[in-house]
């Protein structure tokens, strides 16, 4: 801030200028009159924080305008609308997108620069929008940005959690877990909408009519509040909604009497039990309770938002009725964000039956027409079952419903499938072991929804020949592909302006930001040394801002020079970050091994690996632990110091990405083939010209086939050969490779500690079980990943080559666009078309 920072903002306020206006001069006289008469701050004061939230406020006036005219759109012409249910949203900060996807990025750095503030330092005061865990929730907004960018109508819903992903600390003792607070101050994005009220049931009974209608009653009843932010597109005027729900109870639920009792607790108790709902990001369900309060959040966002979507029906069709809800699939395209979204399915055929008055099959057509279901991961562990007992208590009317909509399916298949009825135990939706009699909802959204998709080619391959095969044979046409993207605004565009500013001047155009595919052109000029010379200064450009965040976070310096190779994901034993680690501490003992003149042969490399593991995940946090004692050990150590440095990289989330992924030049993307379903960093890092170092799973074999194998650094189990070996582990034969021995016996000989790291290292050894008799195969592909990480060292060092193979990761992502995967989401599963705010 200028010298009058602390007497308040330096420019005059005058009357609020038009909120379209995109005069710098205007925009700082709005940005000044939010600072004077906001109510959050004193006006007297106008350091960067302040000016942040002035400055979005200031963007949220135009954004409320053209959110307003869409919503306006959108209801005068009545298309088909599509609503995304999601548990999670991983959105990051807004500001530098908001102002981006408006085109009035250099108005906004110019009206700050008057009122004495700079537009790199005002966005870096925003706090992250964490509200998700990893991948599931990224893609979440990433469709988002797209869905506006595309002029789809097409709105998100979520819940508002009070703490989103926890804040990651780096202790001694490893990773440490706190809440992040990123409403702390408030969230200058949302629009509290006061008129969008829903009442959500939980607990209660069923009674029977006596026309033998049915309806759910009792139990207590919460109030769903909308929270409305807006998304607007890049180059377009639609600005849609991702609505996101809070819980409340109303001042009738406090009881005063109580109260003035002394009994404060008792008296307000349904106030906690909303704030409950909302207050965390996936709470912890190891106990009965947490299992509850999960599926409490779940049925919360279903029951709230379908009620939202059929009174937007109804309104949109007069308010008035009767309504010809066999329409209703053809107005509304509802799709479900993994399976914590399903209760859905129930939650609908319940407002058709018991609400609308309509029968079972004209309700079951609606749903079946209007659901569809993505599927993320075939990990057995996150394919959800809830206990039967607990959703009796909590939502006895949708249990009912379950019961029916799996009787029918099994008297389809017990009639006209009898070859399957063996396979009725496992494809059904009940599981009735009486042990622990569960629902499965995997299961119940394959028999409800209408299309049913994977996330990239090989993961949708897998999940028709292996996990949904036998539903398969009964809808062949059910099943899809979609491919997923990133949004090449946020990933490209935004996080590094240096190398799009290379890319437009070369390729004479900026429609790349909206059509990706024009990036192929990039490939004419892969060996051109003009280009290749641009393209080397913005990646170190990129690297030195990286290594100054490095030191800043860390302490520690790290040579722009280098390699700079970087893993960063959740910390999971299937994305084998021990793998990466244990290949660093093999060539950490060989460099101290090497004679000198050897050692000036060497690629120099820095290894920064981050995320966040799960809180009650003990392998994943000793994971942690590890790379942070290798660091502390390999970082002080001269010998090795100007050749190779180790860092964790702490509390990574979407903002530290942006810093990272651009200034990455090899990335990691080394899971045990068949289990990443896709992975959208290892197109983020592509697209940014990051070379990959990956096996073939997930996204990277499409990725691998679009930038071509020589720019791909291969090695590892293919998928279908990931039975056997571990069948052959099992067996007792398999012989380790002698590199992976001297690297774990490095580490049990106490080299980084004393922290006992044979439990982890156990995990390794052995021959059966889940994460023991090392399940992941990271000994098996050890000595191939060891090979290739030797062909990277020696790329590195033909600077042409790795410049060009960069280029060519790049011109190869076109097929990664967001706008790719929503225009195919789009046309093949909603049936949406564009809809532009004129
Ligand atoms: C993730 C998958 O693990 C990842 O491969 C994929 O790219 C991403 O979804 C988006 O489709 N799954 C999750 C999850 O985040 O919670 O299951």
């Amino acid at each position: 801030p200028n010298s009058d920072a602390a007497s308040g903002p330096p420019v005059k306020a005058t009357a609020v200028p038009h909120p379209l206006s995109s005069d710098p001069a205007d925009l700082a006289s709005n940005i000044n009159y939010h600072a004077r008469f906001n109510p959050h701050f004193s006006p007297s004061k106008f350091d960067p924080e302040q000016a942040f939230f002035s400055t979005a406020e200031s963007v949220r006036d135009r954004l409320l305008q053209q959110w307003n005219d869409t919503y306006f759109h959108y209801h005068a012409t009545d298309p088909k609308q599509t609503y995304y249910l999601s548990m999670e949203y991983l959105q990051g900060r807004a500001l530098t997108n908001a102002i981006g996807n408006l085109g009035i990025q250099d108005s906004y750095g110019e009206a700050l620069k008057k009122l004495g503030h700079d537009l790199e330092v005002i966005v870096e005061q925003e706090k992250d929008a964490a509200l998700g865990n990893g991948g599931l929730g990224r893609l979440a907004s990433c469709f988002l940005d797209s869905m506006a960018t595309l002029s789809l109508p097409a709105w998100g819903y979520g819940l508002r959690y009070k703490y989103g992903l926890f804040k990651q600390l780096i202790t001694r003792d490893g990773q440490e877990e706190v809440a992040e607070d990123w409403l702390e101050k408030f969230s200058p994005w949302e629009i509290v909408r006061h008129d969008v009220v829903f009442p959500v049931r939980f607990f209660g009974h069923v009674e029977v009519n006596t026309d033998g209608s049915r309806k759910w009653v009792g139990g207590e009843v919460l109030q769903a509040l909308a929270y409305d932010v807006p998304i607007p597109g890049y180059n377009t005027k639609n600005t849609n909604s991702l609505r996101l729900w809070e819980a409340k109870a109303t001042a009738k639920d406090f009881n005063l009497f109580q109260f003035n009792d002394g009994q404060y607790e008792s008296a307000g108790q349904l106030q906690s039990r909303a704030e409950q709902i909302c207050a965390v990001l996936y709470p912890g369900d190891a106990t009965e309770s947490g299992k509850l309060l999960r599926l409490k959040q779940q049925f919360f966002l279903c029951s709230a938002s379908l009620q939202d979507i059929i009174l937007r029906f109804k309104d949109r069709r007069g308010g008035k009725g009767p309504w010809q809800w066999s329409e209703f699939p053809s107005k509304v395209a509802v799709q479900l964000n993994d399976t914590h979204p399903t209760l859905a399915i129930p939650e609908l055929m319940r407002l058709l039956m018991d609400e609308e008055g309509l029968g079972w099959d004209e309700a079951w057509a609606v749903v079946t027409r209007t659901i569809a279901y993505t599927n993320h991961t075939v990990l057995p562990e996150a394919l959800e079952k809830w206990s039967q007992a607990v959703m009796w208590k909590l939502l006895p009317r949708h249990m009912e419903i379950i019961v029916e909509i799996d009787r029918r399916f099994v008297e389809m298949v017990s009639s006209k499938r009898t070859d399957l009825e063996n396979k009725l135990p496992s494809i059904r939706i009940l599981d009735s072991n009486p042990q622990k009699p569960v629902v499965r909802m995997a299961n119940l959204c394959v028999v409800s929804a209408h299309t049913v998709n994977g996330v990239a080619q090989l993961h949708s391959d897998i999940l028709k020949a292996e996990l949904f095969s036998d539903y398969v044979s009964i809808w062949p046409t059910k099943f899809q592909n979609k491919t997923n993207g990133i949004t090449p605004r946020r990933w490209l565009r935004f996080c590094s302006p240096e190398l799009s500013n290379i890319i437009t001047k070369w390729l004479k155009t900026d429609k790349w930001v909206t059509n990706l595919d024009l990036l192929v052109g990039l490939r004419q000029f892969a060996d051109n040394a003009g280009f290749q010379d641009a393209w080397e200064a913005a990646k170190m450009a990129n690297k030195r801002r990286l290594a100054q965040y490095i030191l800043q976070v860390t302490g520690v310096t790290i040579d722009p020079n280098s390699l700079f190779d970087i893993q960063v994901k959740r910390i999971h034993e299937y994305k084998r970050q021990l793998l990466n680690i244990l290949g660093v501490i093999y060539r950490y003992k060989k460099l101290k091994e090497m004679s000198p003149e050897e050692r000036k042969k060497t690629t120099p490399r820095t290894v920064m690996i981050g995320g966040k593991a799960f809180a009650t995940y003990t392998n994943a946090k000793r994971i942690v632990k590890l790379v942070t004692d290798v660091g502390d050990v390999v970082n002080s150590d001269p010998e090795v110091n100007d050749l190779l440095k180790v860092v964790f990289v702490p509390n990574y989330n979407v903002s530290v990405a942006e810093m990272l992924i651009p200034g990455s030049e090899l990335s990691q993307h080394i899971s045990t083939a068949g289990m990443e379903a896709s992975g959208t960093s290892n197109m983020k890092f592509a697209l940014n010209g990051c070379l990959i170092i990956g096996t073939l799973d997930g996204a990277n074999v499409e990725i691998r086939e679009e930038i071509g194998e020589e720019n791909f650094f291969l090695f590892g189990a293919t998928a279908d050969e990931v039975p056997r070996l571990r069948k052959e582990r099992e067996n007792g034969l398999f012989k380790p490779d002698f590199r992976f021995e001297e690297a774990k016996q490095y580490i049990r000989s106490g080299a980084f500690g004393t922290y006992d790291y044979n439990l982890l290292l156990d995990s390794l050894e052995g021959n059966t079980g889940y994460g023991r008799g090392d399940y992941f195969l990271v000994g098996h592909d050890f000595p191939s990943y060891m090979e290739a990480q030797e062909r990277v060292d020696e790329a590195y060092k033909d600077r042409r080559r790795w410049l060009k193979m960069s280029i060519m990761s790049t011109a190869g992502s076109g097929k990664f666009s967001s706008d790719r995967t929503i225009a195919q989401y789009a046309k093949e599963i909603w049936n949406i078309g564009e809809c532009r705010v004129p």
